[in-house]
């Protein structure tokens, strides 16, 4: 199967929320202030955003009225083209090597995304290591553990507690003697206390910079996308602690709110890196704008 039929069939949820929703106004083929009126409610109501929503609507108006266009097909190649100047962002190539810090509230899959890229990038032939910065609980290291056991891919971890810049100190440190490519790193990301958080991964990052000057250092927020307009606060929320490079959007699959994408695009200048779409360690993908915007419309 492809990638475009995969994704399609992972967002059919998010697709009967848009586009079979605008494929009835399509096919109205009225186009007047109560046709624009409906397509903004209908992006709004799939987690799009109200100021991505009314922006989008008010563009595609505007162009609309002034080509004269009354062709619904070309109505709708013109919201797809307005969608994907938004959501379509250049990612400049990871220089290895390279430190991948995951952060992120709990329970939006940070663990599992570490495990499936360890993954995805070892098959590319890259050299792989994890580190379990996670030492808030015993069991996010013996997760991690689990995903590099199924991915072939070492992870260094010290007890329950323990300090997370320690682990990644050593990380480092054999990543360095191992001629590593890609240190994944998993974090415990409890947003409950932000100068606790802050000064956490402020840690982290000076230690990196120290130990690892040459690294290409990524910072990735992994946001879960069944919460809708939430992730777009939660990137928010860490944005004012990290500096952040990419977002992983989690849980994809099954979930009809897949127009929080143009959301986070839209209202934060930070590009979608990786989708995950289900709890395998193969069900995650580079972010593709075309495929992406073509399976929901
Ligand atoms: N359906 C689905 N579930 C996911 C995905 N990513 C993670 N999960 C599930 O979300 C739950 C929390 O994941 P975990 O990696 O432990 O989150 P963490 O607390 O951020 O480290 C687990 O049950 C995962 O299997 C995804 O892309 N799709
Ligand atoms: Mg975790």
């Amino acid at each position: 199967m492809g990638i475009f039929q995969l994704i399609a069939e992972k967002l059919a949820k998010t697709k009967q929320a848009i586009g079979n929703k605008l494929f009835e106004l399509f096919n109205k083929k009225v186009i007047n202030d109560e046709f624009f009126e409906e397509m903004e409610n209908c992006l709004i109501s799939a987690d799009v955003g109200v100021t991505t929503s009314v922006e989008i609507v008010e563009q595609l108006r505007e162009e609309v009225i002034n080509n004269r266009v009354k062709d619904p097909a070309v109505i709708k190649d013109m919201l797809r083209d307005f969608i994907l100047e938004r959501i379509d962002y250049e990612i400049s190539p990871l220089q290895y090597p390279t430190v991948i810090l995951m952060t992120g509230v709990n329970g939006t899959g940070k663990t599992t995304t570490v495990g499936k890229l360890a993954h995805k990038f070892k098959k590319q032939g890259l050299k792989v290591m994890m580190a379990a910065a996670d030492t808030f609980r015993a069991a996010a290291a013996e997760q991690l553990c689990v995903w590099g056991d199924r991915a072939g891919v070492r992870v260094i971890k010290h007890e329950e507690g323990a300090d997370p810049a320690a682990v990644v100190y050593d990380a480092i440190q054999s990543a360095k003697a191992h001629d590593i490519d890609i240190l994944l790193v998993d974090t415990a990301g409890r947003l409950q206390n932000k100068k606790n958080l802050m000064s956490e991964l402020g840690k982290i990052y000076r230690v990196i910079g120290r130990e690892w000057a040459e690294a290409d250092v990524r910072s990735y927020i992994v946001v879960d996308a069944t919460v809708g307009q939430n992730a777009v606060s939660q990137i928010e929320a860490f944005d004012e602690c990290v500096d952040i490079d990419g977002i992983v959007l989690t849980k994809l699959d099954g979930t009809a709110k897949g127009g929080v994408v143009i959301a986070i695009c839209g209202e934060r200048d930070v590009p979608i890196v990786h989708v995950g779409v289900g709890e395998g360690i193969d069900d995650i993908e580079d972010f593709d704008a075309e495929s992406f915007v073509d399976a929901i419309l």
